[in-house]
């Protein structure tokens, strides 16, 4: 019999609660007492002879003290802490491949890793678990944690099958009950939790996910009950508990008891200050007068309204909280960081040019196309829509294509288009009748020689007042410098810019990374081990998203929640979303794939990349391809090191089962779609973890990060429109010749919701200290396997590369829509970043809920009660 020494290092539960004391004086308390931690170590090669069945199961050693847990004073500020363990091990037993924990403690404590010194013949044994561990009485099975060595299940060894086999059956749950903190279960639920029937029948919303009328991906199951009045409908956590939302637990890394801290002050805000609040809202004070105004907002001149309302919050909320629920100083001047649209240059985000090229380069570079057909055309139903084609015609933008004609730059492939129309159409009439005021719209552009874009009209449609079946009626507005026609110009774009806003947040942001990859997800945690290649390849794009999004449903995207209040389709938000979901194609969300699609590139195998660009200078494309083709060879040299050939894919069953899942319930309602990959050749495997591992990380930066920079000034992105175009003799279109800015500000995104998005998007756009970007992990040892820790190196070095391109590309003055008039560097995709509002950095992952983004729950209550 030989000893073992091990080290643990662990989170204690304290380190990470600020509020709760209590836990590390009762753990040293039960300590006295002989409870305590234990680990049991378990062979890979030796059986169990005690088990019943005895030749699958790796023996079990004996159990091990966590050393000096007593003695070990608990700092009460961050840190790991590091124990002892001295196990007897068995010489003939060999090398160990799990081990077990039981915690006899109080409370749960957050496990990082075990190492084990000198395993006879083996040297260091690592074992990564980032996991918490709760009291044994949490569990119907001690927790298993396993070594860094990667397996495929059939090459995993024998006596530890079982055990890998057993884990993922915890972790899928048995489908029933409310799930609780402790719980590690990941299972599937519709999005029917969204409304609140109970409280007002117009607060109901549609369950998506699950019909053909609303599909959508799956979230995280949380087992609540259902609502009183809709059986289909679940019942939402009451405000004060809304932080405790259920992720499975090892998806939510700390601050739990955050949540006592966050109620103390939302109940003062509640209480004492909403009737203030609301008869704020009802007053006029509720606009900006001049652009004047809203620059104060940046430079701290601009004072909150209602000092005697401030002065009440000041009593009663310390004052850390009111400073991030306000974003004032203590006198009350709101101050925002200045957004980089604007630092240079006041004026230039109004040009024509600047408005063309954040298509190509700003934070929805994603959906300009290339025109094919010249008037454009529609595809919703002639019979419920009528004709919806467009009604633009060639001498309405003749004048602009430099001397040529309309079907030599269509030929030439220099007509562009945003087009706006079709996906909103539908919703137009409803819309209209709340207090928001929106066109369908189509904006088309013109290549020039120089590479950049110009806009050469507008069209903005309504349905017809007397059926939707007549048809658009639609005005068409051509560019303006001066007078009137010049501040008509300027407001058509604004209502293409609100169009867009609310896509890009609706569709580019939420649904196309933040919902879409959460099945991936649900899917894999069921279904791969821990062990298994795949999942270690994939686990670091996996970790938030569940809990952002989970948090997501509770203020944002929630019945009368943030997005509701702040983008253009209101309450039949998430309804839209759900109707574009239907758009959604997996394989398209690869970027070279969706570029061909938009048109926007051509397949050509002499190019770089196999694509040439047809707007060469496209940035969200140029850098976009060559983090794709990073991405893409480090999945290529990884997976190639697990997989020699197409059988040990197919024979592969947790990867058989995971892709299975993942169609057929995580996003179920795209079960009988004939585009999914088949997962039957390594090239399959390839594409898919490619393409995952692009919208988590990349796409999901290139349409967040630049939020703040680009929308953190409302102006330049409005996000609702309150009004109509005034038409020629009317009193509005009198009141726009005398003074066009108020009636712009008038139109656009009002005060409140203007504070409320800028405040949010601010959260959206940061940057913690401890975010990891793509190419780096936070664990060096997250596998032992020596060729892919290779490949990774590899694959980090190409992306410092990348970022020198970027730099020096920025810096070529004849890539003009690299810089543009605002003097805004392209740089949502350079790969790292600072700390901050930096607009650029791929993290691994969607944003972190940062505690930043806790606070905010106060925020939003505030306002919408
Ligand atoms: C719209 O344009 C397309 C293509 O030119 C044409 O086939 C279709 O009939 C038009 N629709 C209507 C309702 O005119
Ligand atoms: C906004 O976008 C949608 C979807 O593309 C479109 O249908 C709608 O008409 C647009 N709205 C405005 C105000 O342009
Ligand atoms: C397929 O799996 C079986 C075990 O399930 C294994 O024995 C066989 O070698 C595998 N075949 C390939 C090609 O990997
Ligand atoms: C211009 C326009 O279409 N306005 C309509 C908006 O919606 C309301 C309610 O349906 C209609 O009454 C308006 O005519
Ligand atoms: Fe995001």
């Amino acid at each position: 019999m030989k000893t073992i020494i091990g080290r643990v290092v662990l989170l204690k539960k304290n380190v990470l609660d600020i509020i709760d004391l209590s836990a590390s004086v009762l753990d040293r308390l039960h300590e006295l007492v002989g409870k305590n931690v234990t680990l049991q170590l378990i062979s890979s090669h030796a059986f169990d002879t005690q088990s019943p069945e005895r030749n699958l199961k790796g023996k079990v050693g004996k159990p091990a003290r966590l050393e000096d847990w007593i003695t070990t004073i608990t700092p009460l500020t961050e840190g790991e802490s590091t124990y002892k363990v001295t196990f007897e091990w068995d010489e003939d037993t060999e090398v160990p491949g799990a081990f077990l924990v039981q915690n006899h403690h109080h409370s749960e404590f957050y496990l990082k890793t075990l190492t084990l010194e000198d395993v006879p013949g083996h040297g260091h044994v690592h074992f990564v678990c980032n996991s918490w561990v709760y009291p044994t009485k949490r569990y119907k099975k001690d927790r298993i944690f396993f070594t860094n060595k990667a397996y495929l299940p059939f090459e995993t060894p024998e006596f530890l099958r079982s055990y890998r086999d057993e884990e993922l059956e915890i972790l899928r749950g048995d489908g029933t009950g409310m799930l609780e903190e402790w719980d590690r279960v990941y299972d599937y639920a519709f999005y029917n939790d969204l409304g609140n029937p109970d409280k007002d029948p117009d607060d109901a919303r549609p369950v998506l996910g699950g019909s053909s009328e609303y599909p959508y991906p799956r979230r995280g199951r949380t087992g609540r009950p259902p609502t009183k009045s809709d059986p289909n409908t679940e019942s939402r956590l009451p405000l004060l508990m809304s932080l405790n939302i259920y992720v499975p637990r090892d998806e939510r890394f700390g601050h739990l008891k955050l949540s006592d801290f966050l109620a103390y002050g939302l109940k003062s805000i509640v209480q004492f200050l909403l009737p203030e609040f609301q008869a704020l809202c009802d007053t006029t004070h509720d606009e900006f007068d001049s652009f004047e105004d809203i620059y104060k907002l940046y430079e701290g001149g601009f004072k909150l309204p209602g000092g005697p309302l401030l002065d009440r919050i000041r009593e009663n909320i310390p004052l850390e909280l009111l400073k991030i629920v306000l974003e004032t100083d203590s006198d009350g001047i709101a101050k925002f960081p200045k957004p980089q649209v604007i630092k240079e240059d006041k004026s230039a985000w109004r040009t024509d040019e600047e408005f063309a090229r954040e298509m190509l380069a700003g934070v929805n570079p994603v959906k300009i196309c290339l025109l094919k057909e010249f008037p454009p055309t529609s595809k919703l139903d002639v019979q419920i829509y009528g004709n919806q084609n467009s009604s633009i015609k060639p001498h309405h933008i003749e004048k602009n294509l430099n001397g040529l004609k309309v079907d030599e730059v269509l030929k030439a492939n220099r007509l562009f288009i945003l087009d706006h129309h079709d996906s909103l159409m539908p919703y137009l009439r409803r819309i209209n009748a709340t207090t928001n005021k929106i066109y369908a719209s189509r904006t088309l552009l013109l290549l020039q020689n120089d590479g950049t874009l110009k806009p050469l009209v507008i069209e903005l449609s309504l349905p017809h007042p007397d059926g939707d079946n007549l048809g658009a009626i639609s005005n068409v507005y051509t560019p303006a410098e001066n007078g009137v026609e010049g501040s008509i110009w300027k407001l058509a774009k604004a209502y293409v810019a609100v169009n867009d806003s609310g896509i890009h947040q609706l569709i580019s942001h939420w649904l196309h990374t933040h919902a879409v990859v959460e099945p991936f997800v649900i899917a894999a945690n069921r279904q791969l081990s821990v062990l298994h290649p795949v999942y270690k390849l994939l686990y670091p794009h996996f970790r938030d998203t569940m809990n952002i999004n989970a948090f997501a449903r509770q203020i944002l995207i929630n019945g009368g929640g943030i997005l509701e209040l702040t983008v253009f389709p209101g309450k039949y938000s998430m309804e839209l979303s759900s109707v574009l979901y239907k758009d959604w194609v997996f394989p398209e969300q690869a970027l070279p794939v969706d570029l061909v699609k938009r048109g926007m590139a051509i397949e050509d195998s002499d190019s770089h990349h196999g694509l040439r660009l047809l707007i060469d200078d496209y940035p969200y494309a140029v850098d976009g391809l060559e983090i794709w083709s990073a991405i893409k060879s480090w999945v290529e040299d990884y997976c190639k090191f697990y997989y020699k050939n197409d059988d040990m894919i197919q024979n592969d069953t947790e990867l058989q089962s995971w892709w299975k899942e993942l169609r057929e319930e995580g996003h179920g309602d795209k079960k009988h779609e004939p585009w999914w990959p088949k997962m039957e050749t390594c090239h399959d495997l390839i594409d898919v973890c490619t393409t995952f591992i692009w919208v988590a990380s990349a796409l999901h930066a290139s349409v967040n990060y630049g939020q703040y920079p680009y929308a953190g000034f409302l102006p330049n992105r409005p996000t609702l429109s309150r009004r109509f175009m005034p038409e020629p003799n009317t009193p509005e279109y009198d009141e726009l010749k005398e003074n066009p800015d108020n009636v712009f500000l008038k139109t656009i995104t009002p005060q409140l919701q203007t504070l409320l998005g800028i405040a949010l998007i601010e959260l959206l756009s940061r940057h913690s200290s401890d975010e990891v970007y793509l190419g780096q992990r936070e664990c060096p040892e997250w596998t032992m396997d020596a060729e892919p820790l290779k490949a990774f190196e590899k694959f980090g070095k190409k992306l410092k590369d990348i970022e020198e391109k970027i730099v020096k590309m920025n810096n070529d003055e004849k890539l003009k829509n690299r810089i543009g008039p605002v003097n805004v560097p392209y740089t949502l995709l350079y790969p790292t970043s600072e700390e901050g509002l930096t607009g650029k950095g791929i993290p691994n992952i969607e944003e972190k809920v940062s505690k930043q983004l806790q606070h905010w729950q106060c925020a939003a209550r505030m306002q919408l009660f």
